[in-house]
């Protein structure tokens, strides 16, 4: 039993630090809901009201702990019989998180941590147990009996009030995410024309967005807790909570985000609908100083990023976002209250968990990345991608397809080679803005063999990508994408 509850203790770690809710306990008692007869459930809730759930709860962890007591008795015969009911045990509340609608690709593993932890120390227990068995006069086998008694029960009870202090935080902080009701855009699809045949998804969903940041734990911030500070060199400082930005005028716009750190080819990029209050409005309203270059934004946990004050003010729209594709934003992607700038790397812009925002001078001060060898202005790249094919392809007509992107320039024309050949134009989905990626497609007789496929880029002006291979630091990787394909 003891064992059994070290692994719920484990289990509910595990849980909180990978921000599902699915303890093993949740997890059968959320299969069980899904499951039981309705008769069952309205004498259930007949019976205990709305402290239906605790009583399942304390139903689960009865049963629980009465399977873990004759799964201990047969350890003591034989490990490996008293094993397997664990194994059962865990197995069951693994099935039951993984085939949850609600749960991502981590909700088995709350269940598969209390079930190793559970083996573990019943294998312990087992051990000492029938040494005591065979020799029940032996003090030494006694007090290491007693000895791992009282270790398992202290490290157990310490797990848990870990569990408890981490997971409940992280569960009020998305109830109350849950419960928010945004202004939220009219529609979530994305323009017409804008998806390329063969291309990935034009709309990164949130769950596929790709996450950077330095937050080793991310910051919980209830919305009623939420509050900015707007100050430095204006003429008023303006605060805001959460209740009176949502009160103010709404955009939603399609903005690609990218990632200083993407290296040619990779996918540090995502292109989501975010909504969110204008930052022009709110610096025109606190009276920005005409000295003034510069806001330092500071983020909850102390993350700080330097934006010139011109891609703030001028036409791009960069927002105070806290929906994204339609959602209150992600806790992993600046719950409540995010910065969004097209045409910036993220490093110099778009701090997630905003705190503070102070219109200062770039000569005053240095961004969190600066002095760690970042450029202090970030504008984003002339790029492109192939997404498709990727390694392999069959002999024949082969769509290549990928993505561009010049945010805030616009993407003019892309064009693909296959083996150091001449350039081929590819054919351009449709633009959204000059602010999102453009998917592009292009179709290749492709010959059997090994071939190298390339693909360059031109922005609004025409200018080409630039060719010159470079590593994303100090301020962004330039280079061509090749993707080397074994056609058969
Ligand atoms: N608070 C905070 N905000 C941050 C960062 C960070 O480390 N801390 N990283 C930035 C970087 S480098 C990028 S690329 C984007 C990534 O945003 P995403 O995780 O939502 O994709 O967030 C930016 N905002
Ligand atoms: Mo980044």
């Amino acid at each position: 039993m003891l064992a059994a509850l070290a692994g719920l203790a484990t289990g509910s770690v595990a849980a909180a630090l990978l921000g599902t809710r699915q303890t093993p306990v949740v997890a059968i008692g959320s299969a069980f809901i899904d499951r039981v007869p309705p008769w069952l459930k309205d004498l259930a809730i007949s019976l205990f009201g709305t402290h239906d759930k605790t009583a399942l709860k304390a139903g689960i962890l009865i049963v629980l702990l009465a399977l873990s007591a004759v799964g201990g008795i047969l350890a003591v015969l034989r490990y490996w019989a008293g094993a397997a009911v664990v194994i059962v045990l865990a197995g069951v509340a693994v099935l039951a998180a993984a085939t949850r609608p609600d749960t991502g690709q981590t909700g088995f593993a709350p269940s598969f941590v209390a079930g190793v932890t559970a083996l573990i120390i019943l294998r312990l227990f087992a051990t000492r147990l029938s040494g005591l068995a065979r020799f029940p006069e032996d003090g030494v086998s006694r007090r290491g009996f007693l000895q791992l008694t009282a270790g398992v029960t202290l490290g157990t009870v310490a797990v848990g009030a870990l569990g408890r202090v981490v997971g409940g935080r992280r569960t009020a902080v998305s109830d109350a995410r849950d419960a928010l009701r945004l202004p939220l855009p009219p529609t979530l699809d994305p323009p017409a024309g804008v998806q390329a045949v063969g291309a990935g998804p034009w709309a990164t969903p949130n769950e596929d967005f790709y996450r950077i940041d330095t937050a080793l734990s991310v910051p919980l911030i209830m919305p009623a807790d939420w509050k900015l500070r707007l100050h430095g060199m204006v003429d008023r400082e303006i605060e805001l909570d959460f209740a009176a930005l949502l009160k103010r005028k709404v955009v939603h716009k399609w903005v690609t985000l990218a990632c200083v750190s993407n290296e040619v080819g990779g996918d540090l990029i995502g292109n989501a609908l975010w909504s969110g209050v204008l930052l022009k409005d709110l610096l025109a309203e606190a009276g920005v100083s005409a000295n003034a270059d510069a806001i330092k934004s500071t983020s909850k946990d102390g993350f700080t990023a330097g934006t010139p004050l011109g891609a703030l003010t001028d036409d791009r729209e960069a927002m105070l976002a806290f929906a994204m594709n339609g959602q209150p934003l992600p806790v992993e992607h600046g719950f409540p209250v995010r910065i969004v700038v097209p045409g910036l790397y993220g490093y110099v812009s778009a701090t997630k968990w905003l705190a503070e925002i102070e219109v200062t001078r770039f000569d005053q001060f240095e961004a969190y990345w600066t002095p760690r060898g970042w450029s202090a202005l970030g504008p984003i790249k002339l790029s492109s991608r192939i997404d498709v094919p990727r390694s392999k392809a069959s002999s024949g007509q082969v769509t290549v397809a990928g993505v561009a992107w010049d945010q805030h320039v616009g993407v003019s024309k892309v064009e693909v080679r296959v083996d150091g050949g001449a350039w081929q134009q590819a054919e351009l989905a449709t633009d959204a803005s000059i602010d999102t990626w453009r998917q592009w497609h292009w179709s290749w007789d492709a010959p059997r063999g090994n071939h190298v496929l390339q693909v360059r880029a031109f922005d609004a002006k025409g200018n080409p990508q630039v060719e010159s291979q470079a590593p994303p630091a100090p301020d962004g990787s330039t280079g061509l994408h090749s993707v080397d394909v074994k056609v058969g």
